[in-house]
């Protein structure tokens, strides 16, 4: 018999993914248990108040310890991570928050015969050496940036505690992500979310990439979905571990900027890139997930047009009721 996912514990849930994946499992599970944590103190973290919050900085194993005692926690969304920008600016913070933390998580999993700890990969483990379209699922991981490096061995602790150990820990290579919750927070991808709050906001957006720049995207409920699908397959039909490839679509700051004009005709766009122009030139532009699809039946339901009308839904009412906090 499986063991169940009963005491959950989310780390990182002041981030982009972890705010809305905090709400999403107190809705599927026991609210009460689904712990949520982050290094920022409560009172600055804009979390739900359904459940149990805990301060911890995931770079002390001694914090970790003493909740997973105090929760008896069985599961673990590992989210804490520093991403691709800002691993650039900080390359040694980064290491210590993307790598010591995710080994001190592990650890804290392996001890306590935990029974599953997803942790976020990241199309940032591929680099300029590796196939840019329909990027494999098994091809070379030469990353340039410091994030990419952590994910790159992420992934690889993820599947030596797998294989070595038995610890069921499952990951995805997410795409750019794209939300109306959490503010962008130090992404290469994540002009494309701050230019629908300036669409709304200001009809205008200086985007830090150029025009032609095609990455893999994905909005978040399919985001929240891959997680779920993936924490729930049958672990009998899973072949791979922490390093699935994902994909629900592709774009360039153009097409997107051109998909806002249909909502917001005098939406105007111009590209001024910076140092993260560099980091996106690295990465794949389409990305192969059919191991995704054959293991777990992976599927996306949003793709650029969809998501396009919902955020804009979203943060227009938002704007209007003087609410953006942007
Ligand atoms: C970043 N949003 O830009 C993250 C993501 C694919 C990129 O990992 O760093």
């Amino acid at each position: 018999m499986a063991k169940e996912m009963t005491k959950i514990m989310v780390t990182g849930s002041a981030g982009q993914i972890g705010t809305e994946l905090i709400k999403a499992l107190r809705k599927k599970y026991d609210a009460p248990s689904v712990l949520a944590t982050d290094i920022q103190p409560s009172e600055t973290v804009d979390l739900p108040e359904s459940g149990p919050f805990e301060f911890l900085d995931v770079t002390k194993k001694e914090n970790i310890e003493a909740i997973v005692q105090k929760y008896r926690i069985d599961t673990i969304f590992h989210m804490a991570a520093i991403l691709s920008a800002t691993g650039e600016k900080k390359p040694r913070l980064a290491w210590d928050v993307n790598m010591t933390g995710t080994y001190n998580i592990l650890e804290a999993a392996r001890e306590h015969g935990m029974t599953r700890v997803f942790i976020p990969s990241s199309i940032a483990v591929f680099g300029p050496e590796t196939p840019r379209e329909h990027t494999p699922q098994e091809t070379i991981l030469r990353p340039k940036t410091m994030y990419g490096v952590t994910k790159v061995a992420g992934e690889l602790l993820g599947n030596y505690y797998a294989e070595r150990f038995g610890l069921d820990v499952r990951g995805c290579r997410f795409p750019g992500i794209i939300s109306h919750e959490a503010l962008p927070g130090g992404g290469t991808t994540d002009y494309a979310v701050a230019i629908f709050y300036e669409a709304v906001k200001n009809k205008k957006y200086s985007c830090f990439l150029k025009e032609d720049t095609r990455l893999p995207m994905m909005y978040m409920p399919d985001c929240l979905k891959a997680i779920f699908d993936l924490m729930e397959a049958d672990s009998s039909r899973l072949k791979h571990h922490a390093d699935f490839n994902v994909a629900a679509m592709s774009f360039t700051p153009g097409e997107l900027a051109a998909e806002i004009k249909k909502h917001i005709p005098e939406f105007a766009c111009e590209y001024k890139p910076d140092f993260r122009q560099t980091i996106a030139e690295t990465w794949p532009m389409t990305i192969d997930d059919s191991a995704a699809k054959m293991e777990w039946r992976w599927q996306p339901d949003y793709d650029l047009a969809v998501m396009t009308k919902d955020m804009l839904s979203v943060l227009s009412v938002r704007w209007a009721e003087g609410r953006l906090n942007y």
